[in-house]
């Protein structure tokens, strides 16, 4: 079966990846793929956000270098979220470097995000030297990445060739990479899992290059299996109710596709 046509819960049995698996599984369970891209600048916005929107996401994604006062206790509390709402932590860390170096900037640092990060995001720029890497730093945990092949952002250098092979990077580490951001189909492969930024609800640019589409066209237009949504509810007057509201618009329209 085509990746875009299978249901979620098909989908978990054509995966052995252990964090894909889980992934789907979560979808499943609570009816959501919606991931939070968490853009806030303090443990206390950051937990609080976890804490609204938590029940509707299946990923909670962080910038974790933009929080001003981070600390161990910023990841304590975090994790305290991902256990009592059951959604998955992705940092957003875009590693694009040789592999000994992002193998160091996994692991060491300040924010050693091997140890709490389930997922991270990977540019495929440098070659699969990068996911190797990020391998050797891995050490026995059930860890997994994205690998950003297409950006959303306007005049991204992301063209035709470079996502063909960054869909080939992924199916050489299937072990590791669980997925693609980008904004249209990467790979027919039912396991591997797409997710979509760039989405709001009525705002088409952010002045900074940002492009947006409706979770309806990210799903059923771009194929995405996850939509990726920061400001659309970060900045709403109610974090709650933005949160539903992108939950089932994008979880509808995924019935929709996998209906017909
Ligand atoms: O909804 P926004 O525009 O407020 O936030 C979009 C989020 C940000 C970006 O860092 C991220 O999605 N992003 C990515 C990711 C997820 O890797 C890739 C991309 O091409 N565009 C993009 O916006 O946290």
């Amino acid at each position: 079966t085509e990746r875009v046509s299978a249901t979620f819960e098909a989908r978990i049995s054509t995966t052995n990846h252990p964090l894909a698996r889980k992934l789907l599984e979560i979808m499943v369970a609570k009816k959501t793929n919606l991931c939070i891209a968490a853009d806030v600048s303090t443990t206390k916005e950051l937990i609080t956000l976890a804490d609204n929107v938590g029940p509707h996401v299946c990923i909670f994604k962080t910038h974790i270098d933009i929080i001003s006062d981070f600390s161990d206790d910023t990841l304590k509390q975090l994790q305290g979220m991902a256990t009592k709402h059951n959604f998955m932590l992705m940092e957003d860390r875009k590693f694009g470097d040789i592999g000994a170096t992002v193998a160091n900037q996994y692991s060491s640092g300040v924010y050693k995000i091997v140890e709490w990060a389930d997922l991270v995001t990977v540019h495929a720029l440098p070659g699969d030297g990068v996911i190797k890497g990020l391998v050797s730093a891995v050490n026995g945990r059930s860890r997994g990445c994205v690998l950003v092949a297409e950006m959303s952002s306007q005049g991204a250098l992301t063209n035709t060739d470079y996502v063909k092979n960054s869909s080939k990077i992924a199916e050489d580490h299937t072990y590791f990479v669980m997925g693609f951001v980008a904004q249209g189909s990467v790979s027919d492969d039912p396991r591997f899992l797409l997710m979509t930024p760039g989405v709001q609800m009525e705002v088409l640019n952010d002045n900074l290059g940002q492009q947006y589409v409706t979770p309806h066209a990210a799903v059923m237009d771009k194929g995405a299996d996850i939509i990726i949504v920061g400001r659309g509810i970060t900045k709403a007057e109610d974090q709650v109710d933005a949160a539903v509201q992108y939950k089932e618009a994008a979880y509808n329209a995924y019935l929709e596709r996998v209906k017909q």
